[in-house]
């Protein structure tokens, strides 16, 4: 393992992240991918096939290109059913403990439960995303002990009652405010700077509205001095802008993808790897 950070170390001891002994290299756009790992209630095969499926996807998206791929057991998906510690657990280890050895990107591991992020890195994950941005008991200090890198995200309210009425004075403002505040409790639980990567969250707890002055102000978010992650990917916001559904959104998706690294985000996180990883090799071709 020492050798693996020293070697990190030396190519850049800023810009690629040490996920476990897997690096992310932050000096370009790097593609976050989406796997959703839930019992399949459609397929025969239960748990095994779904496993299987999941472990299929998440090899393909590593093919085109992704970067780190971030395995998530729904609990935190906004309406989704409150899953119990152990059901998220028994989802997320063994197809991250697969994936490990499958693929050499670092792992993600999408959950506020401190009991599953250390259940996850111990199976081989090595970056913790969580919505609630270490808010949860134990989280903060369970993140600093696991000395992996965390993505802090924004949220307005709780997911299940979220979308009813958001409001902000001043979105950027408050956002901004919420992420500062965050950065500062993670580094003070002993998570250091480097490992801190910043989310406005777009959708969560947002109108259309402050969904697209968030994504033009995403260099405002970048002035608290931390790699901004955008998920836009298939996202309601693009229905609302265009009247789409979710299975029409892939090119609008791409083009919030583009238009968020333009803008000064690190790490988009996408549900398809290939197009966006074109569409942002194109960005680099022209602005490095
Ligand atoms: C239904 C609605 C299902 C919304 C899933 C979602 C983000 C995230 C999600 C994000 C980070 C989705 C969302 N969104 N984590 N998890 N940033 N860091 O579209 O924007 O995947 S769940």
């Amino acid at each position: 393992m020492a050798a693996v950070n020293s070697k990190l170390e030396t190519r850049s001891s800023k810009l690629i992240l040490d996920c476990n002994g897997r690096g992310l290299d932050l000096s370009r756009p790097s593609v976050m991918g989406i796997l959703n790992v839930t019992p399949d209630s459609f397929s025969d095969g239960g748990v095994f096939l779904s496993r299987e499926n999941a472990l299929a996807q998440a090899v393909r998206m590593a093919e085109e290109g992704a970067d780190i791929i971030d395995v998530g057991g729904e609990s935190t998906r906004p309406g989704a059913r409150p899953v119990s510690t152990q059901e998220e657990i028994d989802r997320v280890v063994p197809v991250i403990e697969a994936l490990h050895d499958r693929i050499p990107q670092p792992i993600s591991i999408d959950t506020s439960k401190a009991d599953v992020m250390r259940a996850a890195v111990a199976a081989g994950a090595g970056f913790i995303n969580d919505v609630r941005a270490l808010r949860d008991e134990g989280a903060l200090a369970t993140a600093a002990a696991l000395n992996v890198p965390v993505c802090l995200m924004h949220m307005q309210g709780e997911p299940r009652t979220m979308q009813e009425d958001p409001r902000y004075a001043d979105v950027v403002a408050e956002v901004a405010g919420f992420l500062r505040d965050r950065l500062r409790a993670a580094r003070e639980a002993g998570i250091p700077a480097r490992s801190l990567v910043i989310d406005p969250g777009f959708g969560f707890g947002k109108t259309l509205a402050h969904n697209l002055e968030l994504l033009r102000s995403i260099g405002k978010l970048r002035d608290l001095g931390a790699p901004v992650l955008a998920g836009l990917s298939r996202k309601s916001m693009i229905g609302k802008a265009l009247g789409l559904p979710v299975e029409r959104r892939l090119h609008p998706s791409v083009a919030l993808a583009v238009m968020a690294v333009q803008n000064g985000a690190s790490i988009v996180r996408v549900h398809d790897v290939g197009p966006t990883v074109e569409a942002l090799r194109m960005w680099q071709a022209v602005y490095s």
